[in-house]
């Protein structure tokens, strides 16, 4: 329960809101607030009052957790215009973080000062949502449309000593006790007779060309989602409206965005990446010690790992074969590096100390001997893993952890392999490995719990979004995707095209469509697979012949200049190709096939009932433990709409007999491809949600 105190120092009454973690604007929190400045407002012993965050941050916003629930009063937007309200000078004194409803606390302030290095941000567009306590309003009118535009669609926070320079802080404290730097300025408003100074009664900012601006722009960037140009109706509507039917339109955008599926996925996709690291084996487990990294193999992955791995801190020893390709590893890591200066993302001193100091590259496994983890990224050849495994086996101290990056091989059989499989586990990173978040923890029949907690704690470590995936074919997200581009296929041989699908969806909002993904991979990929695959193909798979004859070509997609897709010469985004369609026609043809129309509707609800089928069957086999693991591995590393929460919650929201009965239908057709999920049809039958297995 959260709580604010009240207590009453040489004149200065300071007003502390206490509600750990982060001193969420909770409902209890809020009826403090009332109560206190109603108190302060009657308190002829206090003069003015400073409002203080306790621990670490000043408020970091709504109380999320109680979105989407019947609201409780008193509201945030009444609370602040409380405040507003008091007579006498009311200060909101910011360290950490002001975030959300917390600034919006901190604009109905009379004066606003902060630690350096405090941030200031309203990240409600990021929760598919936008200010709802007066931050549209008040925000214009202290620092002109243009700026709160941006804070407000961007949903980035500034810091303090920006916020400072452009008005919206009056006061930068000094010293790190934000409450001896609040009296201190406190009394110096007080030494100045200083006066109540409420934020409304400044006039309205100027509608300038700048909300033109921010419209057009939001337009073309912010791909299918609602909350930031509605965002930008509100901050319009304070230019033309006075500051309570300003306020009143807020509220009305609010509560309409409030109830939109778009934040119902955003506040998901919140929760549920916070979620992913709490898991039962792991509670109250000690990770072990990570300082040495090792990596074997140097090739994109491996040199990507390796990047990873310097830049968060980490000494990484690479092994590679010969000398010759260490040098190349080396050279791909320094290109990795450069370009992360070019970024700005790291200063060339730092890079070159990384390259001198922290960085080895060699071809002897005894280099591995003082390694703590050490991650094996060769060739995707069980045969090659196990020799690896056997090399490090005995190379490595006890206690190491001996990690592979397979992106589909048993990873039992590589532990079984060695003396020590409780120390086995897989880390499959996405490529590039130094930029992708996804890490999928592959843990093993026989993996320790303490090299479970070591993997989350070094994902963490790495800036990685970790997801505890079970041991099958492709894991959580490649095996998913092979379920969807399979049934993408099935559509392009029944008529559909490559083209018509990958509009479709991204139309939807995926990042890529599956052809635009497969030119990016390479098609040489795709065709290991399928030839990978083809010893255990059953005589009703239905052959994408297509694919192979683009791949026969050479025509293996970005990297070859011609896939599915033309490429001329730099440019990424490529354009269709006759030549294609009609490799497509003769698939069909041989295939005895004549050809039907699709429309996007249909692409989108194939494609995803694929996706969802076959991520109910990977939480119902206990590879992914709860739907929300699914739902955060697409997010992180397969481009799904962060807006649509994730694969699972889409069918929540889309309704899960809707989907059963569309894989029902398609099962008329082709009841080889398509077998509903038990788990699926389990949850349907009882009127459940995925959302249910959340809770667990
Ligand atoms: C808003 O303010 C709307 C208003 O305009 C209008 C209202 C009318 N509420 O992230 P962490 C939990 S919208 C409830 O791991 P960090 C979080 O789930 C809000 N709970 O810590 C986690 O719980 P658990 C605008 C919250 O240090 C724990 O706190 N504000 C909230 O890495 C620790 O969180 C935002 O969008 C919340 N607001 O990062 C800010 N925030 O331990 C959202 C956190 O059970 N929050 N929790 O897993 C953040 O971005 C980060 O949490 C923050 C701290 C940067 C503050």
């Amino acid at each position: 329960m959260g709580s604010v105190s009240y207590e009453v120092e040489n004149r200065v009454a300071v007003v502390t809101v206490e509600n750990p973690p982060v001193n969420a604007l909770s409902q209890d929190v809020r009826s403090g607030l009332s109560e206190t400045f109603a108190r302060f407002e009657a308190d002829n012993d206090a003069d003015i009052a400073v409002i203080l965050g306790a621990g670490r941050m000043f408020i970091g916003g709504a109380d999320i957790s109680e979105f989407g629930k019947p609201p409780q009063s008193p509201s945030l937007p009444n609370v602040i215009t409380h405040i507003e309200a008091c007579t006498k000078p009311v200060v909101a004194a910011m360290h950490e973080m002001a975030l959300g409803g917390g600034l919006e606390v901190a604009l109905g302030a009379h004066y606003r000062m902060a630690l350096p290095g405090t941030r200031l941000g309203l990240p409600e567009v990021k929760l598919g949502i936008m200010p709802g306590a007066g931050g549209t309003q008040r925000l214009p009118r202290l620092v002109g449309v243009d700026k709160a535009l941006e804070m407000i669609t961007r949903g980035t926070p500034v810091t303090a000593d920006a916020a400072f320079g452009f008005g919206l802080v009056d006061h930068l404290g000094e010293g790190s006790d934000i409450r001896a730097a609040a009296l201190a300025y406190a009394r110096s408003l007080l030494a100045d007779n200083a006066p109540a100074r409420p934020t409304k009664d400044l006039p309205a900012a100027k509608a300038d060309d700048a909300i033109v601006v921010w419209r057009a722009k939001l337009k073309k960037s912010v791909r299918g989602e609602v909350a930031p140009l509605t965002a930008v109706d509100a901050v319009e509507a304070s230019t033309t409206n006075t500051f309570f039917d300003g306020l009143a339109e807020e509220r009305r955008l609010f509560l309409h965005l409030m109830d939109t599926p778009q934040r119902a996925g955003l506040i998901h996709a919140f929760f549920a990446e916070r979620a992913i690291a709490k898991l039962p084996e792991i509670d109250g487990i000690a990770a072990r010690a990570v300082k040495k990294i090792g990596v074997v193999g140097g090739g994109t992955m491996g040199a990507g790992i390796a990047t990873s791995a310097v830049l968060s801190g980490l000494a990484v020893t690479l092994v590679e074969r010969d000398s010759a390709a260490a040098d190349k590893a080396r050279k791909a890591i320094a290109g990795n590096l450069d370009a992360a200066v070019t970024r700005g993302k790291l200063s060339a001193q730092r890079r070159d100390a990384i390259l001198q100091d922290a960085l080895k590259t060699v071809t002897d496994y005894d280099a591995l001997s003082g390694a703590d983890l050490v991650i094996e990224a060769v060739f995707e050849s069980m045969e090659v893993k196990k020799d690896v495994f056997a090399q490090l086996d005995a190379t490595l101290a006890k206690g190491a952890i001996l990690a592979t990056n397979t992106s589909y091989l048993d990873v039992n059989e590589i532990a079984g392999s060695t003396s020590r499989p409780e120390d086995v586990i897989g880390l499959h990173f996405f490529s590039p490995a130094h930029i992708m978040k996804l890490l999928e923890v592959v843990v093993a029949d026989k993996t320790a719990p303490d090299v479970v907690a070591t993997a989350f704690a070094l994902a963490k470590k790495l800036g990685k979004t970790a997801v505890r995936a079970g041991v099958c074919d492709g894991f959580i997200g490649n095996r998913i995707l092979s379920r969807y581009r399979t049934a993408a296929d099935h559509m392009v041989l029944d008529g559909a095209s490559p083209y018509q699908i990958d509009k479709a969806m991204t139309d939807f909002g995926f990042a890529m469509g599956p052809y635009q993904v497969s030119d990016l991979a390479g098609l040489d990929i795709g065709y290991a697979t399928r030839q990978r695959k083809a010893a255990d193909a059953h005589p009703r798979d239905r052959n994408p012949s297509f694919a192979d004859a683009l791949y026969h070509k050479g025509w293996l997609g970005q990297k070859t200049g011609r896939g599915y897709y033309i490429y001329d010469q730099g440019d990424r985004k490529g354009h269709p190709d006759a030549e294609v369609e009609r490799i497509v026609d003769q698939a069909r043809a041989d295939a005895g096939i004549t050809p039907r129309p699709f429309t996007d509707d249909e692409i989108v609800r194939r494609y995803m009932a694929a996706m969802v089928n076959e991520g109910a069957c990977v939480v119902d086999e206990g590879i992914a433990q709860r739907p929300l693991d699914v739902d955060v591995v697409f997010l992180y590393g397969y481009g799904f709409p962060r807006w649509r929460g994730g694969p699972m919650k889409y069918a929540d929201m889309t309704g899960l007999d809707a989907i059963l009965a569309d894989i029902r239908s398609y099962a008329e057709e082709d009841d080889h491809f398509w077998s509903p999920s038990p788990l699926l049809e389990k949850l349907v039958a009882e009127g459940r949600a995925f959302d249910s297995l959340n809770q667990r």
